[in-house]
Order: structure tokens, then C-alpha cells, then sequence
């Protein structure tokens, strides 16, 4: 089958485009690697940033100096001035396709504080607010008739002459190497923050795959060293507490009972003073006990409920220990925009680094990042497929992929891929944590290095081809420490402390470091590394504007 537009990614960014590239007439699939209802996007539980009444010029100024300030320096104006001012028109359209955001008394959409925010502008449905907001947006694609390609992970991109051709795929079920060709293509396939396994509140798969895509082919990352930590994970499980916890008037408490910290500052901020009072022996819990049971059953209800579940805590009466877990990747391709510099291939949502969060992002504004970036990327895909025609496929590609493939089933192991991609969370959260040293990164590059000649000789232990959960987590991890490589090469680069990178050997922000860390491979293992020249960035927007 052959698709116009292909989407690749199932979370809030990923139907956003499809919805916005399909017609009547035209052809859109989404491929996911697994259960549509399972992406990122639904681990977004608080809210979504928007001043609801466009009008309110003051308000919209408020919110861009607000996600710029939090950037901490590497926030791009144009970018973010587009997201705050779609905000309002971006939250009618989600109504439009059936989410029922929570409303007042007066029946206006309710709104809730959400730290770093001068004002009170974080829309949401209860604590469950990415699950809603992808559930109707599911239920709209498939009354489209977008095809939903599911459990088919992507193994790699074809171009020619610098233009999409088509998307290489490994189809679980059969473990078959398949091509979808298309006219246009938008990657939305999420962060990489799952990287830190065991320490995140990802679901284990977002490791960065498209990441890593996107490098063979060719394209730059950007600013891949800012991991957001949310400053609360239910300490035992990872589990998100999400920040509506602290919106709704939670307090955080050490040990001896003393609040520490202004609950409702910018994420990097909290994380930090967490970790200092765990370094100094304290525990760290989240007091929601004041609220009373009644506000917290309407509140968050799902909180409630997952807290009681997974730790026997009654959060109306008791305190409940939490710990700060890696969430959200700031970093990742390159883009103006929605662009890249392949024609006819757009990126958005987590996996792409448009400059919108910059060292840091502010809580609510990833749904809205991957909304409004979706319908942006979708619109683009659809004018780009009107007017171009299926291109060649690079079979090149696509028999090494074969091979591959057949490469893994083929030998024997001793090794255990589960031990290795246990290893690398664990590294990661000690040594490219909150805190970061010299010496920590170098220590990860070198354990991550030897870690990623392991993977290469990694086979299945099972030989059957149907639904084989060791090839896709072997692939998956031969990714994840590729893209574990360039946050470590990032992160050793950037001498300084900015946002979510604190390097305790240089704990100032350095004004010639207000630049992004930019990030290529030029041959299989061996990545470019620089700091942003201005003239660089400028070039490469450059491109794409003359293309367009
Ligand atoms: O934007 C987020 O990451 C978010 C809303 C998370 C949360 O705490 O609920």
C-alpha cells in the first residue's frame, strides 16, 4: 500500500499531523511501534498552556516571555511567539475534535497555576489530560479514515536527491523488512528521555529510534544535553506525580518537615534543590494532605488512585516519597520550525528541537508544543505531497536492512540485552544526572562506549520470527546508546551550567555558551560536534527558506 502522507508517531504531535494532512481524497497512515494509547503524550497529565482569549495581547506576551525566559537563553523568539499565539485557536480546534476540557462554574474552561508561569493559564481534564486529549484525537483520525500502521518499527529513511522517498520499516508481527513509500513524511516519534531506564517516567521504549534515524540520514541534532527532570516521580515506581499536584497547592517537604523550595518555580530549579536535600540525607515527599480528600478526589483523581495502587499511600492523610525522573527531552533534530533539510520531511513534537524550550521547558507547554506543531508539520506535508510525485526508493538501504535483520537472527550470544539497556539507564541517571561533572562524563562516555561494542554482538536467543521482542529491543538499544553517546558529547562540550545541565565544575552560566551544541555523524560511529556558529544556523535556515 502506498501512502501521500506517512506520519510516524502516535502521540499528540503525530495525530495532530495526520488529521491536518488528510482529505477526502488523499491517503494518510500513521505508523506507531507499539500500542497507539501508550505514547509520551498521555504521561502528560497536568494540562496545556494557552490564553484562551486571544485578545488578551497582554496575556499571550505574558506566556512568550514566560517559555522564553524559562529557555534560559537558548529559546528562539519566532518559534515560541508562533506557539503562545496559536495556543487559543489550538485548544477550540482540540474541542472541536471532541476533548471536554474541565470547565468553572460559569461553564469557561477551567484553568490551573503550573510553575515558572506568571499567570494562571494551564488548561486540563482532571489529571489526566495528555490520555484525553489523545483519546478523542484517535477517535477523530480513524472517523477520517487514516490508516493506522501499528507494532511497525522504523529501521530507516529513504531519500533521493535529498528529498523523502519513503519509510523503511521492520513489521513486528512477521519480523518482515517492508517500504512505505510516500510523498511526504512527518516524524513525531517522541523523546529519548527513557534512555535513563529505571529512572524516568517514560514508557521504556521512548529512546530515541527517529533520533538516531534521523543521524544516519544525514540531519543535525541540537541542544541534546538539556534532559528535563521532573522534580516529582513516585520515588518507589517512577511513576509521574504530575505537577497539578503542586498546581492545585501541594507542598514538597524534607524529612524534618520543612518546605525547601517554591513549589510552583521552573522545573530545572526544583529538580536541583531535590537533589540537594537527598545529598544531604534528607527524603523528599509531596504533602497534598491540607487539600482534603474531597478536592483531591476531584482534582486528581488519577494521582489518588495510582499512588494508593502502587504504594498503599493514602495521599489525603499521608505523605508520599518523591524523587526527581528524567521526563522530557529538550533536545533533538534540528528544525525551522517544522523544517528540515530534507524536502518533503517534516519533524515535531518531543524529537524535534525547534527552539521552543531551549535549556528548559515550562510544565504545559509540551502538549501544546506537539499540538500546534502538529497541525503546522500535517499542513506542510499536505501542500508538499499536492505538488511532488512518488520518488525512488534507495534499495541500497533497505537490502542492508535485510541483512541486518538477518544478522541478529543469525548468531549466537552470550549476552543479555536486558543487563546492557538496565547498565545504561542506571550509568546515565549517576553520571549525566542532574548534576554533572568532567569526570561523570567522561566515566558514561567511556562505560557507554563499551557498552554500545557489546550491543553489536547481540543476537536473538529466540530464532522465531513472529512478534520477536528480543530484535526490536536490540535494535531499540543500539539506538538509545548512539543517542546516549551524543547527550554525553554534549553535555562534556557545554562548560558551563544552563537550565537542565548543571555541571558542578563550572556551576556559572557562561554568556559564550548562549548557543546551541550542534550535533552530525559523518561516518558510521563518529560524530562532528560543535558549538553553534551563528552563521551556521543561519545558513541552514537559509536553505530551507530558498527551497521553499
Ligand atoms: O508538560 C508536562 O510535562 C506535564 C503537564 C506534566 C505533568 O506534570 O503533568
Amino acid at each position: 500500500m502506498i501512502y501521500d502522507v506517512i506520519v510516524v508517531g502516535g502521540g499528540i504531535a503525530g495525530l495532530m499531523a495526520a488529521i491536518e494532512a488528510k482529505t477526502d481524497t488523499n491517503k494518510v497512515a500513521i505508523i506507531t511501534k507499539g500500542n497507539i494509547f501508550k505514547s509520551n503524550s498521555s504521561m502528560a497529565s497536568g494540562g496545556i498552556n494557552a490564553v484562551l482569549d486571544p485578545e488578551n495581547k497582554e496575556g499571550v506576551e505574558s506566556h512568550i516571555e514566560d517559555t522564553f525566559k524559562s529557555a534560559r537563553g537558548l529559546g528562539d523568539r519566532k518559534t515560541i511567539t508562533y506557539m503562545c499565539k496559536r495556543a487559543s485557536d489550538i485548544i477550540s480546534k482540540l474541542i472541536s475534535h471532541g476533548v471536554e476540557f474541565d470547565r468553572d462554574e460559569k461553564g469557561n474552561i477551567a484553568q490551573r497555576p503550573f510553575g515558572g508561569a506568571g499567570k494562571i493559564r494551564t488548561c486540563y481534564v482532571g489529571d489526566k489530560t495528555g490520555g484525553a486529549i489523545t483519546q478523542a484525537l484517535i477517535k477523530k483520525a480513524r472517523d477520517l479514515g487514516i490508516k493506522f500502521l501499528i507494532n511497525n518499527y522504523v529501521l530507516n529513511l529513504t531519500t533521493h536527491e535529498r528529498k523523502i522517498s519513503g519509510v523503511i520499516c521492520l513489521r513486528r508481527i512477521d519480523s518482515s523488512v517492508l517500504v512505505y513509500p510516500a510523498k511526504s513524511v512527518v516524524l513525531a516519534g517522541g523523546g529519548y528521555a527513557g534512555i535513563y531506564r529505571g529512572n524516568s517516567t517514560n514508557a521504556q521504549d521512548y529512546t530515541g529510534d527517529l533520533i538516531a534515524v534521523c543521524l544516519r540520514t544525514g540531519l543535525s541534532l541540537k541542544d541534546m544535553e538539556f534532559i528535563q527532570f521532573h522534580p516529582t516521580g513516585i520515588a518507589k515506581t517512577n511513576y509521574l506525580v504530575t505537577e497539578a499536584a503542586r498546581g492545585e497547592g501541594g507542598y514538597l517537604i524534607n524529612s524534618n518537615g520543612e518546605r525547601f523550595v517554591n513549589e510552583l518555580d521552573t522545573r530545572d530549579k526544583i529538580a536541583k534543590a531535590i537533589l540537594e536535600q537527598q545529598n544531604n540525607g534528607q527524603k523528599v515527599f509531596i504533602d497534598l494532605r491540607h487539600l482534603g480528600v474531597e478536592k483531591i478526589q476531584k482534582k486528581l483523581p488519577s494521582l489518588y488512585s495510582v499512588a494508593f495502587n502502587q504504594t498503599g499511600i493514602d495521599i489525603s492523610n499521608e505523605l508520599l516519597e518523591i524523587k526527581p525522573v528524567a521526563h522530557y527531552s529538550m533536545g533533538g533534530v534540528c528544525t525551522n520550525m517544522v523544517d528540515t533539510e530534507i524536502k518533503g520531511l517534516y519533524i515535531c513534537g518531543e524529537m524535534a528541537a525547534n527552539g521552543v524550550h531551549g535549556a528548559n521547558r515550562l510544565g504545559g507547554n509540551s502538549l501544546l508544543e506537539g499540538s500546534v506543531f502538529g497541525e503546522l508539520a500535517g499542513q506542510k506535508a499536505l501542500e508538499y505531497s499536492k505538488k511532488t510525485e512518488f520518488l525512488p526508493i534507495d534499495y541500497n538501504i533497505v537490502i542492508k536492512d535485510i541483512q541486518m535483520v538477518d544478522k541478529i537472527f543469525a548468531g549466537e550470544t552470550s549476552k543479555n540485552f536486558n543487563a546492557i539497556r538496565v547498565s545504561m539507564g542506571n550509568a546515565m541517571y549517576k553520571h549525566v544526572g542532574i548534576l554533572r561533572t568532567k569526570n561523570s562524563l567522561v566515566k558514561a562516555f567511556d562505560y557507554i562506549k563499551y557498552l554500545r561494542a557489546q550491543s553489536y554482538s547481540l543476537h536473538c536467543i529466540n530464532k522465531e520470527r513472529r512478534n520477536n521482542v528480543e530484535l526490536i529491543s536490540i535494535l531499540e538499544l543500539r539506538n538509545a546508546l548512539e543517542v546516549s553517546e551524543a547527550i554525553i558529547l554534549a553535555a562534556k562540550k557545554r562548560k558551563e551550567s544552563r537550565g537542565a545541565h548543571f555541571r558542578t565544575d563550572y556551576p556559572e552560566m557562561k554568556e559564550k555558551y548562549a548557543k546551541h551544541i550542534l550535533i552530525k555523524e559523518v561516518k558510521k560511529g563518529f560524530f562532528k560536534i560543535e558549538l553553534e556558529n551563528k552563521d551556521l544556523l543561519s545558513k541552514f535556515r537559509n536553505l530551507i527558506l530558498n527551497r521553499e
